[in-house]
């Protein structure tokens, strides 16, 4: 009896082992329903203490998801933000989540909405990847890598047709 139950068990202990490395190592590539479409963070201007990141974040699943907050190891506040008129004039604000609808695309750009990275620890150099964590409703999270491009890049990404992996 009691080496029928060893028997049984250490399966469903290597499955349940297999199971938990797998979530660990490959939960935040490639299995998550939002897919990020080129990430970068802004290259800014020397002595400039915040820059912000900016992607396109596309829900290829079923049920709306809705990033609630972001992580980051470069800045000491990493805030969810989006531009807003008050008054006649642009400002910037922070809100709670940054939704992405089933089967939609939802983008985040220069002008609207942005991960904004608060506090540099030090200074970001041109093409340095910056690795990002986004926390999503649901309770996943996905950590991406966006490469910090100068401004003037950003129109190239925009409008040209790099392909960028
Ligand atoms: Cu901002």
């Amino acid at each position: 009896m009691k080496s029928l139950l060893k028997f049984t068990l250490f399966p469903l202990a290597l499955f349940l082992a297999a199971g938990l490395t797998q979530a660990d190592q490959h939960g935040d590539h490639g299995s998550h329903p939002v897919k990020v479409h080129s990430p970068f963070v802004r290259m800014m201007p020397p002595g400039q203490p915040n820059t912000a990141a900016f992607m396109t974040l596309e829900n290829t699943g079923n049920t709306n998801l809705a990033v609630v907050a972001a992580e980051s190891q470069v800045s000491k506040v990493v805030e969810l933000h989006t531009h807003t008129m008050v008054e006649g004039v642009m400002q910037m604000r922070e809100i709670e989540k940054i939704e992405i609808p089933a089967g939609q695309r939802t983008e985040l750009k220069p002008g609207g909405l942005h991960i904004m990275l608060i506090g540099l620890h030090k200074p970001l150099s041109e093409e340095q990847v910056v690795e990002i964590t986004l926390v999503y409703d649901d309770g996943s999270r996905q950590t991406i890598e966006a490469p910090v491009r100068h401004p003037g890049a950003e129109m190239m990404q925009s409008h040209g047709h790099g392909h960028h992996h």
